[in-house]
C-alpha cells in the first residue's frame, strides 16, 4: 500500500519476476491486510475510521478483480490487528471477535464466535487444534481450536509483543523487565514450581538436588522441566535464590514462590 497523504490511497500488485506494478486499487489509507492461504484474496481493515471495516479483495494473476465490504458496520467491536487462521477458515481480530472466510461472498466476513479476551498477538497450532493468544503482559491464553473455548494459560518471563508458533515451538518475542527484547521458547508443561526432581511433590529431596546442581554447576545438567521447576522466583536463572525459596516454602515461610505471581 502506498503512503497516500489523504484519506485514500492505492493497494498495489507487483510482479515478482519483473517487479513491475501489475495492478492498482483504491484503498484506505493505513489500512491493515492480510494475505488468505488460498493466495488469491486479501483481507483489509481500515485503521483511521470509525467503525472500522473490513474490505476484501479478489486477486487472480496479480490483477484485483473484485472487492467487497463485510456485512456489517460498526455491529462487532475490531481492533487494528487480525490474522487469518493457517486453515483460511476465519478471521481472528484482536477485539476477540472472530469472522468466517468463505470464497462465496454472501458468506464471507460473518460472523462466528467472540473469545472471553482480546488480544494484540496470535498464533495456531494446527497438530494439536490450539492457538494461544497474548495481550502485552506475560500470560499466554490457550484455546481449543474446535470450540473456541480457552482451556489453559502459559506464563512467559517477558511482557510479550509477538507470539509464534514454529516446529513444535510455541515462541515469544518479548521484554524483560528492563526493556530489552527477548526470545523465549515457552514450554507447554505444566511445571510444579520447587519440584526440581520432578516427581510430583515439593520436599527436601528437591532441596538436595538442586543444592547438587548450584555447587557443582557443569557436572550435573538439569532438565529442561527441573531447570523451570527451580526457577521459582522466576528471573531466568537457577541459583541460591531460588534454594532459599524452595528452602523458606518448606518452612511454610512463603506460601506461593515469586514466579507464580508473575
Ligand atoms: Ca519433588
Ligand atoms: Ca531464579
Amino acid at each position: 500500500m502506498t503512503s497516500g497523504s489523504g484519506q485514500w490511497t492505492n493497494i498495489n500488485s507487483y510482479s515478482r519476476s519483473t517487479k513491475k506494478l501489475t495492478d492498482s486499487k483504491r484503498i484506505r489509507q493505513k489500512s491493515f491486510a492480510e494475505l488468505h492461504p488460498t493466495l488469491n484474496r486479501i483481507y483489509t481493515i481500515d485503521t483511521d475510521l470509525s467503525p472500522r471495516d473490513y474490505t476484501a479483495y479478489n486477486i487472480d494473476n496479480g490483477k484485483f478483480v473484485s472487492s467487497y465490504d463485510s456485512p456489517y458496520h460498526g455491529d462487532y467491536r475490531l481492533a487494528k490487528n487480525f490474522k487469518i487462521s493457517p486453515d483460511g477458515k476465519y478471521l481472528f481480530n484482536g477485539s476477540g471477535v472472530i469472522f468466517t472466510c468463505d470464497e462465496d461472498k454472501t458468506k464471507d466476513m460473518s460472523f462466528a464466535f467472540e473469545l472471553d479476551k482480546a488480544f494484540s498477538d496470535i498464533a495456531f497450532n494446527m497438530e494439536e487444534n490450539k492457538f494461544y493468544t497474548a495481550n502485552g503482559g506475560n500470560q499466554i491464553y490457550v484455546y481449543n481450536y474446535e470450540d473456541f473455548k480457552n482451556v489453559d494459560t502459559l506464563s512467559s518471563i517477558g511482557e510479550i509483543s509477538k507470539l509464534f508458533y514454529v516446529n513444535g515451538k510455541l515462541c515469544a518475542l518479548s521484554k524483560n523487565d528492563n526493556g530489552m527484547p527477548m526470545f523465549e521458547v515457552i514450554n507447554e508443561l505444566k511445571i510444579i514450581y520447587g519440584d526440581v526432581y520432578q516427581d510430583g511433590e515439593v520436599d527436601s529431596l528437591d532441596v538436595t538436588y538442586l543444592k547438587r546442581y548450584i555447587l557443582r554447576k557443569g557436572v550435573y545438567e538439569l532438565s529442561e522441566y527441573s531447570f523451570l521447576a527451580a526457577d521459582v522466583d522466576g528471573d531466568g536463572r537457577v541459583d541460591s535464590l531460588d534454594l532459599t525459596l524452595i528452602k523458606r516454602y518448606l518452612l511454610r515461610k512463603i506460601s506461593e514462590f515469586p514466579v507464580s505471581k508473575k
